[in-house]
């Protein structure tokens, strides 16, 4: 038995249906072979607790480690010509037309070695830890061949054995028409994007399924392709859906019991209450919002008081999102989309778990889930998503064990 008690901190433990982030003064959290085995009041703590080894967090505020539950962080290149170009005045709809945007990206990974890609992403995943992020979603989406859609995925896997992180994959080959693809989408899903996951599935490569529905990506038929052969396999799956139009994605993607369905700006409000009563979650992403100076709020509103799980991401991406603060990603959340605090940490912790089919390990400080926790020098959780930028985390509990930041 290797058990620990982690003493003298506040504990927001963001157990649903609690208010005020689930706070508890002077906690202790216990934990026991990885796992957390009791929260509550020091003065509380059973008998049974009272051998372990202490750890004296002297004062500091501990949450659940934070999920980033949408990136696309491995890529090739940078795009930072394109928002130099952005800023002159040209659209991110015209550049991605142009044969710039994605396209782009999807050079440069094709042509960069495993040993650049996995170089590159470990930068953007420490900065992602060092704002005690513990869980990574990762999606495929640049390689646009079954060769490089494959190496980007294994690369993503790859980067658990380098860092603290549990990485969770996503099939985003129909993220982009490659130009050998140009004027044949169909021929795409085809040849390239379903016998694609096959194979991936058959690696163990893809724990999710994905998709960019758009007039710039793919139409809601042949995502519906896609999800069919993601049924099929076992694969749960979720959208890029309405960020530039409204096509109707997220109620196709509830149709499908999707974990969660990501972006949203110009989702319905009559479309909510279908996600209501799925339980998909909505993926806010507004550093995408932000960098594509985007005016129109996703219905915060109408998700709000439908009971729609909110969840907040990076989108950590070369084009739209270059983002690699989860909290950032939180106070943007709040400022640009008028999330309460508490949401925007809910987002990061509970609701970004939960679009990862991950709730009943991650996301809440409850017995029985993982002991990854984040330790902080703040003294209230709503500091999390106030302060921007600085080096807020003390440390980190992995497993149960503390490491310094
Ligand atoms: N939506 C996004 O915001 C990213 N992908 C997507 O489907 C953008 C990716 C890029 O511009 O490279
Ligand atoms: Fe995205």
């Amino acid at each position: 038995m290797t058990g620990r008690v982690f003493t003298h901190c506040r504990a927001a433990t963001l157990v649903e249906g609690e208010r005020g982030y689930g706070l508890v003064e002077d906690a202790v959290v216990a934990v026991e072979d990885g796992r957390i085995a009791w929260v509550g009041p020091q003065a509380e703590l059973p008998q049974a607790y009272a051998g372990f080894e202490q750890v004296d967090l002297g004062g500091a505020l501990v949450t659940p480690a934070l999920v980033d539950c949408h990136t696309h962080l491995v890529f090739g290149g940078d795009r930072a010509r394109e928002f130099a170009l952005r800023l002159e005045g040209a659209s991110y709809e015209e550049i991605a037309r142009a044969g710039g945007g994605i396209r782009s990206t999807v050079s440069a990974t094709r042509a960069a070695s495993d040993e650049d890609l996995l170089a590159s992403a470990l930068r953007r995943v420490d900065d992602l830890i060092a704002d005690g992020v513990a869980v990574v979603e990762v999606k495929s989406g640049y390689g646009l061949s079954i060769e490089h859609e494959l190496r980007m995925l294994r690369v993503a896997r790859s980067i658990e054995a380098e860092r603290p992180v549990r990485i969770v994959t996503s099939w985003l080959a129909a993220h982009a028409l490659p130009p050998e693809y140009e004027g044949t989408a169909d021929r795409y899903i085809d040849e390239v994007v379903i016998p694609g996951l096959e194979d991936a599935a058959a690696e163990g490569l893809v724990d999710e399924v994905d998709g960019f529905c758009e007039g710039i990506g793919f139409t809601p038929d042949q995502i519906r392709r896609v999800f069919d052969t993601a049924r099929e396999l076992g694969i749960r799956v979720k959208l890029h859906a309405e960020q530039l139009s409204d096509l109707k994605g997220a109620v196709l993607a509830a149709e499908y019991d999707a974990l969660s369905v990501d972006h949203l700006e110009w989702l319905a409000p009559e479309d909510v209450p279908t996600l209501a009563e799925k339980g998909v979650v909505a993926v806010l992403l507004p550093g995408a919002f932000y960098a594509l100076r985007e005016t129109r709020l996703p219905p915060i509103d109408a998700l709000r008081e439908a009971g729609v799980a909110m969840a907040l991401a990076t989108d950590c991406n070369p084009g739209s999102s270059p983002l690699s603060s989860l909290r950032l990603a939180m106070n943007m959340g709040c400022t640009l989309f008028r999330l309460t605090a508490e949401e925007a940490l809910a987002g990061a912790t509970r609701n970004g778990a939960k679009a990862l089919g991950l709730g009943a390990e991650y996301g809440t400080i409850e017995p029985g889930k993982r002991a990854d926790l984040a330790v902080w020098d703040v003294s209230h959780p709503d500091y999390l998503s106030y302060w921007i930028g600085g080096r807020l985390l003390r440390g980190r509990i992995t497993a149960g064990t503390y490491t310094h930041a």
